[in-house]
Protein backbone atom coordinates (compact mmCIF):
# COMPACT_ATOMS: atom_id res chain seq x y z
CA UNK A 1 0.00 0.00 0.00
CA UNK A 2 1.78 3.16 -1.03
CA UNK A 3 2.51 6.13 1.21
CA UNK A 4 1.12 9.37 -0.35
CA UNK A 5 3.38 9.67 -3.69
CA UNK A 6 5.19 12.42 -1.43
CA UNK A 7 6.90 12.34 0.65
CA UNK A 8 9.89 9.46 0.44
CA UNK A 9 11.63 8.66 3.49
CA UNK A 10 15.17 8.24 4.63
CA UNK A 11 16.17 6.29 7.18
CA UNK A 12 19.87 7.93 8.41
CA UNK A 13 22.43 6.40 10.93
CA UNK A 14 24.86 8.03 13.22
CA UNK A 15 27.65 6.20 14.25
CA UNK A 16 30.03 8.73 17.16
CA UNK A 17 33.78 8.61 15.69
CA UNK A 18 35.12 11.97 17.63
CA UNK A 19 38.17 11.79 15.33
CA UNK A 20 35.60 13.24 12.23
CA UNK A 21 33.94 16.10 12.49
CA UNK A 22 30.25 14.95 13.64
CA UNK A 23 28.18 15.48 9.56
CA UNK A 24 30.57 13.31 7.99
CA UNK A 25 29.64 10.37 10.80
CA UNK A 26 25.59 10.77 10.16
CA UNK A 27 24.98 8.56 7.04
CA UNK A 28 21.62 7.92 4.62
CA UNK A 29 20.97 4.04 5.09
CA UNK A 30 18.12 3.28 2.53
CA UNK A 31 14.99 5.45 0.74
CA UNK A 32 11.45 4.25 1.21
CA UNK A 33 7.57 5.33 0.50
CA UNK A 34 6.05 2.28 1.06
CA UNK A 35 4.93 -0.09 4.46
CA UNK A 36 6.01 -2.70 2.94
CA UNK A 37 9.26 -1.45 2.40
CA UNK A 38 9.69 -0.23 5.45
CA UNK A 39 9.08 -3.17 7.54
CA UNK A 40 11.58 -4.62 5.26
CA UNK A 41 14.33 -2.40 6.46
CA UNK A 42 12.42 -2.18 10.29
CA UNK A 43 12.56 -6.36 10.24
CA UNK A 44 16.55 -6.13 9.05
CA UNK A 45 18.35 -3.53 10.92
CA UNK A 46 19.22 -3.60 14.74
CA UNK A 47 16.64 -2.65 17.51
CA UNK A 48 17.53 0.99 18.82
CA UNK A 49 17.79 -0.90 22.23
CA UNK A 50 20.83 -2.90 20.50
CA UNK A 51 22.67 -0.07 19.37
CA UNK A 52 26.44 0.72 21.29
CA UNK A 53 26.01 4.34 23.18
CA UNK A 54 26.62 7.00 20.78
CA UNK A 55 24.46 6.16 17.80
CA UNK A 56 21.46 7.28 16.45
CA UNK A 57 19.17 6.66 14.16
CA UNK A 58 16.85 9.48 11.92
CA UNK A 59 14.01 9.26 9.69
CA UNK A 60 13.41 12.58 8.00
CA UNK A 61 11.58 13.39 4.60
CA UNK A 62 13.82 12.83 1.68
CA UNK A 63 15.40 15.96 0.68
CA UNK A 64 15.90 17.04 4.50
CA UNK A 65 18.92 16.47 5.70
CA UNK A 66 18.59 15.15 9.92
CA UNK A 67 20.88 18.65 11.04
CA UNK A 68 19.70 21.61 12.65
CA UNK A 69 21.82 23.36 9.26
CA UNK A 70 19.01 22.22 6.61
CA UNK A 71 17.22 25.07 5.64
CA UNK A 72 14.12 22.97 6.41
CA UNK A 73 15.35 22.68 10.46
CA UNK A 74 17.17 26.00 11.03
CA UNK A 75 13.96 28.14 12.20
CA UNK A 76 11.98 24.41 13.72
CA UNK A 77 12.69 22.41 16.88
CA UNK A 78 12.32 19.44 18.33
CA UNK A 79 9.50 17.57 20.54
CA UNK A 80 11.83 15.62 22.89
CA UNK A 81 10.74 12.76 25.44
CA UNK A 82 13.67 11.89 27.27
CA UNK A 83 13.71 8.42 29.29
CA UNK A 84 15.15 7.25 32.24
CA UNK A 85 18.29 4.81 31.96
CA UNK A 86 16.09 1.44 32.68
CA UNK A 87 13.68 2.29 30.00
CA UNK A 88 15.83 1.42 27.27
CA UNK A 89 15.21 -2.40 28.19
CA UNK A 90 11.14 -1.51 28.87
CA UNK A 91 9.88 0.95 26.69
CA UNK A 92 12.65 2.73 24.10
CA UNK A 93 11.56 0.39 21.00
CA UNK A 94 8.24 0.36 21.49
CA UNK A 95 8.44 4.23 21.34
CA UNK A 96 10.64 4.55 18.76
CA UNK A 97 8.67 2.52 16.28
CA UNK A 98 5.79 4.61 17.65
CA UNK A 99 6.98 7.72 16.52
CA UNK A 100 8.26 6.14 13.44
CA UNK A 101 4.44 4.52 12.48
CA UNK A 102 3.00 8.31 13.17
CA UNK A 103 5.47 9.94 10.83
CA UNK A 104 4.66 6.96 8.02
CA UNK A 105 1.09 7.77 9.04
CA UNK A 106 1.40 11.20 8.74
CA UNK A 107 -1.32 11.19 11.96
CA UNK A 108 -1.12 15.17 12.80
CA UNK A 109 -3.50 15.63 9.46
CA UNK A 110 -2.89 19.19 8.46
CA UNK A 111 0.36 19.68 10.02
CA UNK A 112 1.77 16.68 8.90
CA UNK A 113 3.84 19.31 6.52
CA UNK A 114 5.31 20.66 8.98
CA UNK A 115 7.52 17.40 9.98
CA UNK A 116 10.81 17.10 9.04
CA UNK A 117 11.73 13.97 10.97
CA UNK A 118 12.41 12.25 14.27
CA UNK A 119 15.88 10.65 15.86
CA UNK A 120 16.55 8.65 18.60
CA UNK A 121 19.75 9.66 19.85
CA UNK A 122 21.44 6.28 22.26
CA UNK A 123 22.82 7.79 24.64
CA UNK A 124 24.43 5.94 28.30
CA UNK A 125 22.82 9.04 30.40
CA UNK A 126 19.75 8.17 28.94
CA UNK A 127 18.57 7.81 25.06
CA UNK A 128 16.21 10.44 23.76
CA UNK A 129 13.45 10.52 20.92
CA UNK A 130 12.69 13.34 19.05
CA UNK A 131 10.13 14.84 16.77
CA UNK A 132 11.58 17.40 14.38
CA UNK A 133 9.67 19.94 12.98
CA UNK A 134 10.35 22.42 10.84
CA UNK A 135 8.69 25.83 12.46
CA UNK A 136 9.65 26.86 16.36
CA UNK A 137 7.13 29.58 15.78
CA UNK A 138 3.83 27.85 14.26
CA UNK A 139 2.83 27.90 17.65
CA UNK A 140 -0.91 26.00 16.46
CA UNK A 141 0.81 23.15 14.28
CA UNK A 142 3.58 22.58 17.35
CA UNK A 143 1.28 22.13 19.75
CA UNK A 144 -1.12 19.94 17.85
CA UNK A 145 1.30 17.50 16.42
CA UNK A 146 2.74 17.19 20.73
CA UNK A 147 -0.63 16.74 21.49
CA UNK A 148 -1.33 14.23 18.85
CA UNK A 149 2.40 12.74 19.35
CA UNK A 150 2.20 12.59 23.33
CA UNK A 151 -1.21 10.71 22.99
CA UNK A 152 -0.27 8.07 20.53
CA UNK A 153 2.83 7.28 23.05
CA UNK A 154 0.46 6.57 26.02
CA UNK A 155 1.96 9.17 28.12
CA UNK A 156 0.10 9.79 31.21
CA UNK A 157 -1.17 12.98 31.92
CA UNK A 158 2.05 13.50 34.37
CA UNK A 159 4.51 13.32 32.00
CA UNK A 160 5.17 16.48 30.30
CA UNK A 161 6.92 16.71 27.43
CA UNK A 162 8.95 20.10 26.14
CA UNK A 163 9.70 21.32 22.42
CA UNK A 164 13.05 23.37 22.08
CA UNK A 165 13.77 25.26 19.05
CA UNK A 166 17.10 23.88 17.60
CA UNK A 167 18.48 27.44 17.93
CA UNK A 168 18.43 27.31 21.52
CA UNK A 169 19.56 23.49 21.40
CA UNK A 170 22.78 24.40 19.04
CA UNK A 171 23.34 27.45 21.13
CA UNK A 172 23.75 25.39 23.98
CA UNK A 173 26.35 22.48 24.14
CA UNK A 174 25.97 21.06 27.22
CA UNK A 175 22.70 21.70 29.32
CA UNK A 176 19.22 21.18 27.40
CA UNK A 177 17.84 24.46 25.73
CA UNK A 178 14.68 25.77 27.57
CA UNK A 179 11.26 24.43 26.36
CA UNK A 180 9.24 27.17 23.94
CA UNK A 181 6.38 24.75 24.77
CA UNK A 182 5.65 21.79 26.86
CA UNK A 183 2.34 18.83 26.91
P1 LIG B 1 23.33 15.17 20.31
O1 LIG B 1 23.89 14.00 19.63
O2 LIG B 1 22.05 15.73 19.73
O3 LIG B 1 23.02 14.86 21.84
O4 LIG B 1 24.36 16.37 20.31
P2 LIG B 1 23.97 14.38 23.06
O5 LIG B 1 24.53 15.64 23.65
O6 LIG B 1 23.04 13.71 23.99
O7 LIG B 1 25.01 13.46 22.51
C1 LIG B 1 25.72 16.18 20.62
C2 LIG B 1 26.59 17.12 19.79
O8 LIG B 1 26.51 16.71 18.43
C3 LIG B 1 26.15 18.57 19.77
O9 LIG B 1 26.64 19.30 20.87
C4 LIG B 1 26.78 19.03 18.48
O10 LIG B 1 28.15 19.23 18.65
C5 LIG B 1 26.58 17.82 17.58
N1 LIG B 1 25.32 17.93 16.84
C6 LIG B 1 24.13 17.35 17.12
N2 LIG B 1 23.22 17.72 16.18
C7 LIG B 1 21.85 17.29 16.15
C8 LIG B 1 23.85 18.53 15.30
C9 LIG B 1 23.41 19.20 14.12
O11 LIG B 1 22.26 19.13 13.69
N3 LIG B 1 24.35 19.93 13.48
C10 LIG B 1 25.64 20.03 13.93
N4 LIG B 1 26.50 20.78 13.27
N5 LIG B 1 26.07 19.40 15.04
C11 LIG B 1 25.18 18.66 15.72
Amino acid sequence: SPLSSFPRWVLWFFKNDRSRPWQENLQPVTKFNTVEDFWATYRHIKLASKLSSGCDYALFKDGIQPMWEDYRNKRGGRWLLSLARQQRHTELDRLWLETLLCLLGESFEEFSQEVCGAVVNIRTKGDKIAVWTSEAENQAGVMHIGHVYKERLGLSTKTIIGYQAHADTAAKSNSLAKNKFVV
